[in-house]
């Protein structure tokens, strides 16, 4: 059945630093995962983080000793199932472990998919689009570089809305930037911010007034993970879309935001989702309780990018559309040919499997020995 699980950390500088409240990001390590079976059909999965611990609950290295210590014997011992009752076995015999299922799960329908001879998409349900749209995040944490940073974006083509990480300063200071940008950029380019997680509820109450009246868009995440009560008041205080990102962690957590209404858009992330599949349940849940949906990444190289684009292609709603750009902030291209980006959206492939290949030999290069 499965001959090789190699879990790979791949360690690419980022084109500048990237600032977030939860962490400065100089580079990116890519959790690349590797499955052969043994008559030679190789699939590719990711499990990227972003800053360590500082954002998830997995963190490069545990990845990868849990994949080599507990998933990849498990799977080696799981002969004659099918891929569903594969999947089924792993939930069974592994607690949490999200992103590393993820990977995992991804590696195993780029496999299936290849046999099959369809684009993976086609194995979640079917796509509904052949390109997603892609914001871009400015996060330089200079408000003129941000300026200039997203009118060569938008000049090129590539970007016309951005997400604006802001909460590593005082409220006014992140609100004054936001607005200088809002106001350089004019009306007609959708401006959203990012808190991840940094603020309590009356910051927030305060920077979410000033923010929604300044013309933005959207507010990502602004209070703690747990505290689904601000969310639900803050979401229903403001006519601002109030999007969860940390505390949507699969179907699970997407049915109580969805139940307690503490949320108005989801950013469905497929690692924090624990998988493509479980990402499709996030957007059912969100359907069915009338969310828009936002698709996510984890500063994902192209493995776990073009994974989470072929998932969002199913999405009949993705009114946020995504911020699949992670590829394009790194210094590095590892695949033989570069993800298509153009006229704002990133191409799904058509070509079986993930519709990827990988330059081997570079990421060799760029592997942790
Ligand atoms: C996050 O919290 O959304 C996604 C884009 C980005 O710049 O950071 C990530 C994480
Ligand atoms: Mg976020």
């Amino acid at each position: 059945m499965y001959k090789s699980i190699e879990t790979l950390l791949v360690e690419i500088p980022t084109i500048r630093p990237h600032k977030m409240a939860v962490a400065t990001m100089q580079t990116q390590t890519l959790v690349l995962v590797k499955i052969t079976t043994e008559d030679g059909v190789i699939g590719w999965g990711e499990a990227t983080t972003i800053g360590g611990l500082g954002y998830g609950e997995e963190s490069p290295e545990s990845i990868k000793t849990n994949i080599e210590t507990y998933f990849a014997p498990l799977l080696k011992s799981l002969a004659g199932l099918n891929i569903a009752q594969t999947f089924a076995a792993i939930k069974r015999n592994i607690n949490g472990n999200r992103f590393a299922k993820c990977a995992i799960q991804t590696a195993l329908l780029d496999i299936q998919a290849k046999r099959l001879g369809l684009p993976l998409s086609e194995l979640l349900g079917g796509r509904l689009r052949d390109s997603v749209p892609v914001l871009w995040v400015l996060a330089s944490g200079n408000t003129e570089k941000d300026i200039a940073e997203a009118q060569k974006m938008i000049e090129a083509k590539r970007h016309n809305i951005f997400k604006l990480k802001i909460g590593s300063r005082a409220v006014e200071a992140d609100v004054e930037h936001v607005l200088a940008i809002k106001q350089a950029l004019g009306k007609d380019v959708s401006i959203r911010v990012d808190v991840n997680r940094a603020w309590s509820e009356l910051e927030a109450i305060k920077g979410i007034q000033l923010l929604q009246d300044g013309g933005v868009d959207l507010i990502e995440q602004p209070c703690a993970i747990d505290n689904i009560d601000a969310m639900q008041r803050l979401t229903r205080r403001f006519d601002i879309a109030i999007m969860a990102d940390e505390s949507l962690m699969g179907p699970g957590t997407a049915y109580k935001l969805a139940k307690t209404n503490a949320a108005s858009v989801f950013a469905v992330k497929v690692a924090q989702s624990g998988g493509l599949l479980e990402g499709c349940d996030v957007a059912t849940v969100a359907n069915l309780a009338g969310i828009d949906l936002y698709g996510g990444t984890m500063l994902e190289g192209p493995v776990g990018t073009i994974a989470s684009a072929h998932t969002f292609s199913t999405f009949a709603n993705l009114a946020y559309g995504t911020e699949l750009f992670g590829p394009l902030l790194l210094t590095e291209e590892i695949l033989k040919t570069p993800l298509q980006y153009q006229n704002f959206e990133l191409a799904v492939p058509k070509t079986a499997g993930l519709g990827i290949e990988l330059d081997e030999d570079k990421i060799d290069n760029l592997r942790r020995k």
